[in-house]
């Protein structure tokens, strides 16, 4: 009976030490936040920028394939005001990550824009005193130029909604949004979920603007951008004293189009929370909050909390969890009486009573075992870089004010199939030419995080069905959206080939036929504007899974190379014998 009780114990002990992998993660150094994901030194491993000391410092995680996983760095900057946001890019189109930086002055109630210039593995703190741009509220990172350095959007100090278009590291050339239109333009809500991301399938990436009344779609034209439609905030629940939370695109029904999924309050303090889908009018997804002790839970109302992180925008992350290729969130509830907040996992699963749309979001309460302590943000991230997204979980002790980050590790029971793209901004730079590098060797590749290209695929699953989906990659920036650089698909068990992959990239489009399942690509577009020479390399991780597959390919080639040798062999044989053949008729006919 005893020793019954204690195999019990340890066998519970040892499903528990599976999800939880915090030490085996981040070691003993948890004392941070994430802010932004990129692969900073260029190993194809992407690393995590998080904020330390009261969101006064920066530093980079840099990413390993051994544990410690994610191991802090020397390269940190610190700053006297509080961090805001950080978005990694190329800002100077020298190919190597720069850090952006906001910081909010409480004096002047103005953001101030940092660059942190980065070089090989080195990053340059700026000065703080000297920002290279004061705004209101946080920018957004586009490619305005399609030059493949990163430009931003925002409001300037006069209110008014302008591009700042960055070259070298002089000060950017501002353009402002009114060029390109005649009428007034309303201002920007705060804290925005502007996009960057291509919705008219010119593969000429758009953007989604909102505003304090509405949604504002603009369509990416080459030389800049123009005004389409606007869309109304769904049930008109904001001028009935309720929230609208941060959008989010995502393809929920599999049908190669994306849909603006927005997570909202009907009422001020969230009791009757929802997500709405907006296609040709909204829906309302119809969540059941109610979990299996049938407590009502909702969104964490925006202004609950005064200088409590992730809390300031109802926000929502995605990522296919299961793998069964549609895309799921996390979200972060708290009970209707408000006593307990925490990250949940909400699987995108079929809908029978949702008008109009035929997939919901289901809450699985207990998906994110063992951590039921209070959690304010979850985000998705692939620890192993084996194509299953795990989850980053910032758990916040009120008591103590202090954040812990954990890490979840997502044991899927089956072996589902993937896709990984990461397309990259393609920059050379003649001073640094790239160097080959052999497995498992750190190499460079073609430059940085790219906001707003476009992935999709196509194949046909086994039962014999089309099927496919699309994603943009890094169509927002700002207020902790914490996008991954990359995108992954899941693909559930089907082993098949994907058909097709098409990748968009500043109104040019290349596709690749064929590719493997549980590949991972890198996607390099250079030349931009000559998509018939962009690349695809295969990511370079000297993972198991990698080396696995590389063994399976040497073994398929062989097998292949047999083949095309035996039927060489036949052919030649049958060539010969019909030469012979021929050379006998030709005597029998000449006679
Ligand atoms: C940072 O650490 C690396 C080794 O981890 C070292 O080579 C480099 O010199 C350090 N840089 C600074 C600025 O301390
Ligand atoms: C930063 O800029 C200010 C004003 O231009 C200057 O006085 C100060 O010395 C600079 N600090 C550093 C560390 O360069
Ligand atoms: C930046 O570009 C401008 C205009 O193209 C040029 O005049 C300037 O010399 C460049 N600055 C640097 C540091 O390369
Ligand atoms: C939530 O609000 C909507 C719209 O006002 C209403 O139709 C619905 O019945 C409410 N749900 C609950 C549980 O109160
Ligand atoms: C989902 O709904 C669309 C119409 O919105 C319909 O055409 C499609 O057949 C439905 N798919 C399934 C699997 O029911
Ligand atoms: C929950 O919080 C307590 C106290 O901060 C901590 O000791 C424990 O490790 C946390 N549990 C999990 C699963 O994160
Ligand atoms: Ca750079
Ligand atoms: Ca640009
Ligand atoms: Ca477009
Ligand atoms: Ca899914």
């Amino acid at each position: 009976m005893e020793g019954k009780r204690i195999l019990l114990l340890l066998i519970a002990i040892s499903f528990v030490s599976t999800s939880d992998i915090t030490s085996s993660i981040f070691g003993n150094f948890l004392e941070f936040v994430p802010a932004a994901f990129g692969d900073f030194n260029s190993d194809e491993l992407t690393d995590v920028f998080v904020l330390t000391k009261d969101s006064k410092t920066l530093e980079i995680l840099l990413a390993n394939d051994i544990e410690p996983i994610l191991r802090p760095s020397n390269l940190t900057c610190s700053f006297k005001n509080s961090i805001t946001s950080i978005v990694p890019g190329d800002y100077d189109g020298d190919v190597f990550m720069d850090v952006l930086v906001t910081t909010h002055d409480p004096s002047s109630d103005f953001t101030h824009v940092h660059i942190i210039w980065g070089g090989i593995g080195t990053i340059t703190c700026s000065n703080e005193t000297e920002p290279l741009i004061s705004m209101r509220g946080q920018p957004l990172a586009i490619d305005y130029n399609q030059d493949m350095i990163i430009d931003l959007f925002g409001t300037n100090i006069e209110d008014k909604r302008v591009f700042w278009v960055n070259r070298n590291r002089t000060k950017p050339e501002v353009v402002r949004m009114e060029k390109f239109n005649d009428l007034p333009l309303v201002p920007i809500k705060s804290p925005h979920s502007n996009s960057f991301l291509d919705l008219n399938d010119d593969y000429l990436p758009d953007l989604m603007i909102t505003t304090e009344e509405a949604f504002e779609i603009w369509h990416g034209i080459p030389e800049g951008f123009k005004y389409s439609k606007r869309v109304e905030w769904p049930f008109g629940v904001v001028s009935a004293g309720g929230h609208v939370g941060q959008s989010l695109y995502l393809d929920v029904e599999l049908k190669g189009s994306l849909d603006l999924v927005v997570p909202l309050c009907f009422d001020y303090q969230c009791r009757n929370s929802t997500i709405a889908l907006y296609r040709d009018g909204w829906h309302d997804l119809q969540i059941n909050f109610a979990d299996p002790k049938k407590e009502l839970w909702g969104f964490v109302p925006p202004d609950k909390w005064k200088n409590v992180m992730y809390t300031d925008a109802i926000t929502l992350h995605t990522g296919d969890f299961n793998m069964d290729g549609y895309p799921d969130l996390l979200a972060t509830f708290q009970t209707n009486k408000g006593k307990q907040t925490r990250t949940f996992l909400l699987e995108n699963v079929e809908c029978k009573i949702c008008e109009g749309v035929n997939r919901t979001f289901e809450i699985h309460w207990d998906a994110l075992n063992p951590f039921k302590n209070e959690s304010v943000m979850g985000v998705f991230y692939d620890f192993y870089q084996d194509g299953i997204l795990d989850v980053i979980l910032v758990e916040y002790d009120k008591a103590t004010e202090q954040y812990h980050t954990r890490a979840f590790k997502n044991s899927l029971d089956y072996d589902a199939n993937f896709v990984k793209v990461m397309v990259l901004t393609g920059l050379t730079n003649s001073k640094y030419p790239i160097s080959p590098g052999s497995v498992g060797k750190k190499k460079r590749t073609y430059g940085t995080n790219l906001p707003g290209p476009s992935i999709a695929y196509k194949t046909t699953t086994q039962e014999g069905y089309p099927r496919g989906a699309i994603a943009a990659q890094l169509p927002q920036s700002a207020h902790f959206s914490l996008n991954l650089p990359y995108t992954t698909f899941g693909l559930g068990r089907m082993p098949n080939y994907i058909e097709k992959l098409t990748v968009g990239v500043a109104g040019k489009y290349r596709e690749w036929q064929q590719i493997i399942p549980n590949s991972q690509i890198v996607v390099i577009p250079n030349p931009i504007t000559e998509a018939s020479k962009w690349k695809v390399q295969l990511f370079v991780t000297p993972s198991k899974l990698i080396l696995l597959s590389a063994a399976a390919l040497t073994g398929t080639c062989g097998l292949i190379s047999a083949i095309i040798i035996a039927l060489y062999w036949k052919e030649r044989r049958e060539d010969k014998i019909e030469r012979l053949q021929e050379a006998h008729r030709f005597h029998f006919d000449a006679m």
